[in-house]
């Protein structure tokens, strides 16, 4: 195919080219599609995906592109031969590294750095294929073999702010392998594939929140998921017509998932729900509290507090945005920042500032968003209030000897799909 199979009105034509040159450079070849997936903010739920409980994410208008084609294992032209030794390859737009493995030797072990989204998905799926329908990385005589591919990778998410640029890298790559393996899975299942591989491959032990957000967002919403049944809904957000945002102030203090504190909470989590002899901190509830002080020390109480008060916090949100729309779960949000900070203690001085600066400077609420330890903060905000409040908190950053933030408004949007094909 040439560039004239790109369809020029597409709204990523200038995009799709310049990834299709890119991936030529780095793989001598056309590629065959783009697809991609969102980052994500959570509007509130946190820490409750793996006790599992309820989250209500929603998708943002920043993504993971991911073009992606065949690749000819090295000295062989037909990938199907017996002795043919598919490889997956993998470039990106934020490293000069290719990394390229036989899809056979593709293993958790063997994955490390940014390649370990990508890979850590096509190792996932190849299990999963292999479970299935007898599919395999390296011939066998039970199925079909899985081809080569290789795959280049461009995100505008940023990475570190705590807006799920892995969870963006994996649904991408989940989509795009999907078809190209033609596996069938569903977007909870291709969900499931991408905390697999952050799970095992990346080793961070993350719940289900981003990448459900990721596959299963929709425009003008949020997905209010609950992490046991996995049942979804599309809530809407109605901010237009109340003319409000939602601004993220990115404290630029960057976090890691894959180190101590989140999986402490996590720990003290679990600690609790067993220590009551529940499955989850998702089978207790505020009237269960009294009970849960005495019998736990202060701070398992106060972390187990935090997840089911927060868990009632969503369904309250839900309800109010079903009842009286957005400008009524202002204060729900701020108490979710308060929850976060006194009783999980995942804030830092900089996502508290971000906070406070913006419920003192009109925003009808305002809490820290995903893992915590770092990353972003999301205020609610009427549209005509951005310039001071932005004003407001660069001011209160500089005072206190901060790092400038990154303010930006996000849309809540569409998440995963097939961005388009190159046809031969
Ligand atoms: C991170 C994790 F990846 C999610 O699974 C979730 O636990 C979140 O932190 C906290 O709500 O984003």
């Amino acid at each position: 195919p040439d560039d004239a199979n790109l369809d020029a009105a597409h709204p990523d034509a200038a995009l799709f080219a310049a990834l299709a040159a890119e991936f030529e450079a780095r793989h001598g070849s056309r590629p065959a599609g783009f697809w991609s997936a969102p980052g994500r903010v959570n509007l509130i739920g946190e820490h409750t995906d793996y006790n599992e409980g309820f989250v209500l994410p929603f998708a943002i208008d920043r993504r993971a592109v991911v073009a992606l084609g065949p690749s000819a294992p090295a000295g062989a032209s037909d990938v199907t031969a017996p002795d043919a030794r598919p490889t997956a390859r993998v470039s990106s737009t934020f490293s000069e590294q290719i990394v390229e493995l036989p899809l056979a030797d593709l293993t958790p072990d063997a994955l490390a750095d940014w390649s370990a989204y990508p890979l850590g998905v096509a190792w996932a799926l190849a299990e999963r294929a292999a479970a299935t329908s007898g599919a395999a990385i390296s011939g066998t005589p039970s199925g079909p073999v899985l081809p080569g591919f290789a795959l280049h990778i461009h995100s505008d998410v940023p990475i570190g702010a705590g807006l799920s640029s892995s969870a963006a890298i994996e649904c991408a790559t989940a989509v795009a392998l999907n078809e190209f393996w033609q596996l069938g899975l569903d977007p909870v299942e291709l969900a499931r594939i991408g905390q697999i591989a952050e799970n095992q491959a990346v080793g961070a032990p993350t719940g289900i929140m981003d990448q459900s957000a990721s596959m299963l967002g929709r425009a003008d919403a949020a997905v209010f998921l609950d992490c046991r049944s996995m049942n979804t809904e599309s809530v809407p957000l109605g901010l237009h017509a109340e003319d409000l945002e939602i601004l993220v102030i990115d404290t630029r203090v960057s976090h890691d998932h894959a180190t101590g504190g989140y999986a402490s909470r996590r720990a003290s989590c679990e600690a609790a729900a067993s220590a009551m002899g529940a499955r989850s901190l998702r089978d207790l509830t505020v009237a269960d509290l009294p009970r849960m002080q005495q019998v736990l020390d202060d701070e398992t109480f106060r972390r187990a507090r935090h997840v089911i008060t927060e868990n009632e916090r969503v369904e309250e949100t839900v309800r109010l945005l079903e009842t009286e729309g957005p400008l009524a779960i202002g204060a729900l949000l701020d108490a979710s920042h308060s929850s976060m900070r006194d009783d999980f203690e995942i804030s830092v001085p900089e996502l508290d500032l971000a906070v406070e600066v913006s419920q003192a400077s009109g925003a009808v609420g305002a809490r820290m968003t995903g893992g915590g330890f770092g990353g972003s903060a999301l205020a609610l905000i009427r549209r005509d209030s951005r310039p001071a409040l932005e004003a407001a908190i660069v001011e209160a950053f500089r005072a206190r000897g901060f790092a400038r933030p990154d303010l930006f408004v996000v849309q809540p949007s569409a998440g995963a799909t097939l961005k388009g094909h190159l046809d031969d």
